[in-house]
């Protein structure tokens, strides 16, 4: 058995070759930020890979949260998940905004619709859901609540590169959507990130407010930053692009063979594929139930661990535990009992395009045989 390290993730490399003869043209060029020839192509490439009418780069997947907030004029309080990176919230946090975190629905990690009404304030402005792990939210009824109650809607979609639901992107859902293209990401650009609209003046107001918030260089729209994506980052974008279907396809057949594994494995859940819906296998949470399954979640991390697999317990703890946020009236544990306990069920598995088969069955191995 090997006794490599194994982590949840790692990082999808374009060819180095093919990596360097496009970092070539980027010298001759000499340009090598500000909406470059790169980032330009790799606009256009991902709007038509994501099947997306509008999208913008960014340096990361939080600069985009941030954005789309000032984006549309968000003020006052914004509904969340707190099962989330903490990033989701830190972005209504950096606006001046306060955050009222609802617990979530177990069948897909993401915010619960039904108890979305009851923490609408008349100074609720924005709901911000997650489609975690890339599970869909139920976006037809979180709609259907900001339609009767005048609010916007921003997915926090960083985990959903790809996603489509009967083959249309899960992106053009809500108001604004944001991606996220970490090395940790199915798809990435070393750090960077996007914000899907669905018109060309909402691209143009993005645009501005992605770069310091200049229209010309004498007139400032707005309170922009610093948001750009440079161009060796395009470039790379570019090449990974090409691989992606590859590596998605990968992770799949790896979720599969957990799946058969784990299936039937008492105390052991995990999710299964939802009708209709082309996941992108980016997370494998398996969720512990300690009774049944003879051990609790923590001293099975610890046990992958000893066997030098690193599994993540993405997300524990709550962003609502967190010192900025634990103070808040709905950050409290009894307001949020199914995000309490996922948060102390969830390790995520080793999950990418690079795990060996050898690899996948020593992760196997450690959670089926309980007692050694
Ligand atoms: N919204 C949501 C829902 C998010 O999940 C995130 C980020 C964001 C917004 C914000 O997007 P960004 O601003 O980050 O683009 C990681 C990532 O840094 C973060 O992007 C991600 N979500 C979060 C879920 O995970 P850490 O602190 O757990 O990462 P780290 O450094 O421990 O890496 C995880 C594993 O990946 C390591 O065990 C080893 C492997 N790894 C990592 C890196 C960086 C590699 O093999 N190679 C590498 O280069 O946060």
């Amino acid at each position: 058995m090997s006794s490599s390290t194994l982590t949840v993730t790692s990082p999808l490399l374009p060819d180095l070759d093919d990596f360097n003869e496009l970092l070539q043209d980027i010298w001759s060029r000499k340009w090598i930020t500000n909406q470059g020839h790169y980032h330009e192509l790799l606009e256009q490439a991902l709007c038509e890979y994501l099947k997306v009418p509008f999208l913008s780069l960014f340096t990361n997947g939080t600069i985009p949260l941030i954005t789309a907030l000032q984006a549309l004029d968000i003020k006052g309080e914004v509904i969340t998940t707190p099962f989330s990176f903490v990033a989701t919230t830190h972005s209504i946090w950096w606006n001046g905004i306060k955050p009222v975190f609802v617990d979530i629905d177990p069948a897909n990690c993401g915010i619960d619709p039904d108890r979305i009404e009851e923490a609408i304030t008349p100074k609720t402005t924005a709901v911000m859901p997650v489609h975690c792990y890339g599970k869909p939210c139920d976006t037809q009824r979180i709609q259907a609540i900001a339609d009767r109650y005048g609010l916007k809607v921003i997915y926090d979609a960083a985990h959903a590169f790809g996603v489509e639901v009967n083959g249309k992107s899960i992106l053009n859902e809500g108001d604004l959507s944001t991606l996220s293209f970490h090395a940790t990401k199915v798809y990435n650009t070393v750090e960077g990130g996007a914000l899907v609209c669905h018109s060309k003046e909402m691209k143009q107001k993005i645009d501005y407010l992605r770069n310091f918030g200049f229209e010309d260089e004498v007139t400032v729209v707005g309170p922009g930053i610093n948001g750009k994506m440079d161009e060796m980052r395009a470039a790379y974008g570019l090449l990974n692009l090409r691989q992606v279907d590859d590596a998605i396809e990968t992770r799949h057949q790896i979720a599969l063979q957990y799946r058969k594994a784990f299936r039937g494995v008492p105390g052991i859940r995990f999710f299964d594929d939802m009708p209709g819906v082309r996941h992108n296998y980016s997370y494998f949470p398996i969720f512990v139930d300690a009774e049944q399954y003879g051990m609790t979640r923590d001293d099975l991390y610890a046990k992958l661990r000893e066997h030098q697999i690193l599994g993540r317990r993405y997300f524990y703890p709550l962003i609502s535990r967190f010192s900025p946020y634990n103070s808040l009236s709905s950050a409290s544990t009894e307001h949020l009992p199914v995000a309490t306990r996922i948060a102390d069920e969830v390790i995520c598995l080793p999950i990418h395009h690079a795990l060996s088969q050898k690899d996948v069955e020593r992760v196997i191995n450690v959670i089926i045989s309980r007692n050694n």
